[in-house]
């Protein structure tokens, strides 16, 4: 590098040190949030030193600040009568360029700052996706495990209560997450059609007799292995015949598997947040079945599995012991699929010492920022979420279209669109990576691409 490039570089990152002080100084506690905006600025010194125009605009004080917040009080009565209350939130973090879009998280460790990391990457993620998608994210830190379908029911139906008057299909649209699935956008999706007496596209992932997409149950898993697939092909290799780890056992985890098991590689494990399964025989499709029995209608824990399956073990989770043994499994490739911060340095290396070649992220920033910085540094191709997960997202766009045209298409369509968005997303982090100087690093050509994208459109329409 020419040592006036290397000066330029140097002056780039202190332009992002001095802003990532000033998000630490703002946003003291929110650790979820600051993670995830500190690696995105990471990626974005070259940014900044070719657009000076977006440091006298402000656009990086501005995207790290939700346009609007709601949070709001959500009283519910269980089947005993007893009275609970849940809070609830709304993170509208960035309208740019379409209405805010994002799912919504049930799961007793949501708060502002778990929601506001989550609504921060969703506004890249949308960006790359190439639909005209804002970002945002909501929940509750109502916990649905163990709850009755009419409890849930009675919960989500006082979450829409104060949620409805907020969202519309052209001004915020949400979706599922951790804890909410196709049960629970039916009952919210229920409530909001009272209350607004009005049938519109106003969430996505409901379900195909009335409105829904086909493909969006399994959109996320699919196409994070697309996008595996792509990166492979990049390289000249495939996953045929890949041994995958897979963490999680829900939505993302459950076609991830089943897309994996269609392009010839093999799962070999899942998890839950009690412990993981190992079964060094392969997940096939009569076991993939099971599970989703197991998770999607039953309700159980993925410690069955091992009761039902031989040759399968089970590894209770150890929160004390610094690391996961899930990710010390002999492997050629890895698949996180459950929640954020799963792979922590230890884990990496872990990894990089079984050759694992390959880690792609289902989950929202389930990797560390060490870990992830280890792993690309000893050369394992790694798809960050922001890109590899964009596909359910991707989907939920599509089921908006459709919902707007008051027509759906059929499965071959959808997924045909889902294989070009994910390819799109595939070449354009690829292509940033590369303008930007970190060649092969996804990582940062996603964070550039997403933001580039974000960044002009804020530009374009002045100073709001
Ligand atoms: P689900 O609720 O369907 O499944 C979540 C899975 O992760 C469950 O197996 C759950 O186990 C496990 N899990 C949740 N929290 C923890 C935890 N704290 N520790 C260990 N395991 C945990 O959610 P999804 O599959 O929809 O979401 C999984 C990930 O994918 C999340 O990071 C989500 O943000 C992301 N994502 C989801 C998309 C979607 O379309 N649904 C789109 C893009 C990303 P348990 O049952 O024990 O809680
Ligand atoms: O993290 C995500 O991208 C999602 N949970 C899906 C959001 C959506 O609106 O489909």
């Amino acid at each position: 590098m020419l040592v006036k490039d290397r000066a330029k570089t140097q002056a780039g990152s202190s332009l992002v040190d001095a802003f990532m002080a000033e998000v630490r100084e703002r946003n003291t506690h929110e650790e979820e949030f600051l993670q995830a905006v500190e690696e995105v600025a990471a990626s974005l010194s070259g940014v900044l030193e070719r657009h000076p125009e977006f440091q006298s605009g402000k656009v990086l004080q501005r995207v790290v600040e939700p346009e609007r917040v709601i949070q709001f009080r959500v009283p519910w009565v269980d089947d005993f009568g007893e009275v609970h209350v849940n809070r609830g939130f709304r993170v509208e973090f960035n309208s740019a360029i379409g209405p805010y879009k994002g799912g919504l998280r049930f799961h007793p460790s949501v708060n502002l700052s778990i929601l506001k990391f989550l609504g921060f990457e969703q506004i890249f993620k949308n960006a790359l996706t190439t639909l005209p998608i804002g970002g945002g994210k909501g929940g509750s830190d109502f916990d649905p495990k163990g709850r009755s379908d009419n409890e849930v029911m009675r919960f989500c139906q006082s979450f829409m209560t104060e949620l409805f008057r907020h969202i519309g299909p052209d001004t915020d649209v949400p979706a599922g997450d951790i804890g909410v699935g196709g049960r629970e956008i039916g009952f919210l999706f229920g409530q909001y059609k009272r209350l607004a007496n009005e049938f519109t596209g106003v969430l996505t992932g409901k379900s195909y007799g009335w409105g829904g997409s086909l493909i969006r149950p399994e959109a996320t898993g699919y196409g994070t292995v697309y996008f595996a697939a792509a990166m492979l092909e990049a390289v000249g290799k495939s996953l045929e015949g890949k041994r995958c780890l897979v963490s999680g056992s829900g939505n993302v985890a459950q076609f991830t598997c089943e897309k994996l098991l269609d392009l010839g590689a093999t799962p070999i494990s899942v998890s839950d947040s009690g412990g993981f399964v190992h079964d060094p025989d392969g997940i096939d499709r009569d076991k993939l079945k099971w599970i989703m029995d197991l998770k999607n209608v039953r309700r159980g824990r993925i410690k069955e599995y091992a009761d039902q399956f031989k040759g399968a073990t089970y590894t209770a989770a150890d929160a004390s012991s610094g690391s996961n043994p899930l990710w010390g499994v002999d492997a050629d490739a890895a698949f996180p699929c459950a929640t954020q911060n799963e792979i922590n340095r230890t884990d990496a290396e872990h990894l990089i010492g079984n050759k694992v070649g390959l880690v792609v992220e289902g989950a929202n920033m389930p990797t560390l920022p060490q870990a992830q910085d280890l792993l690309i540094e000893s050369g394992v191709l790694f798809g960050p979420a922001k890109a590899a997960n964009a596909g359910g997202v991707a989907v939920s766009a599509l089921e908006m279209t459709q919902n707007s045209m008051r027509y759906q298409w059929t499965r071959e369509e959808v997924d045909d669109k889902l294989k070009s968005i994910m390819r799109s997303i595939h070449q354009q982090s690829a292509d940033a990576a590369d303008q930007y100087g970190s060649p092969g690093n996804y990582a940062v050509g996603a964070n550039v691409a997403g933001f580039l994208k974000v960044a002009n459109a804020m530009m374009d329409q002045g100073v709001v």
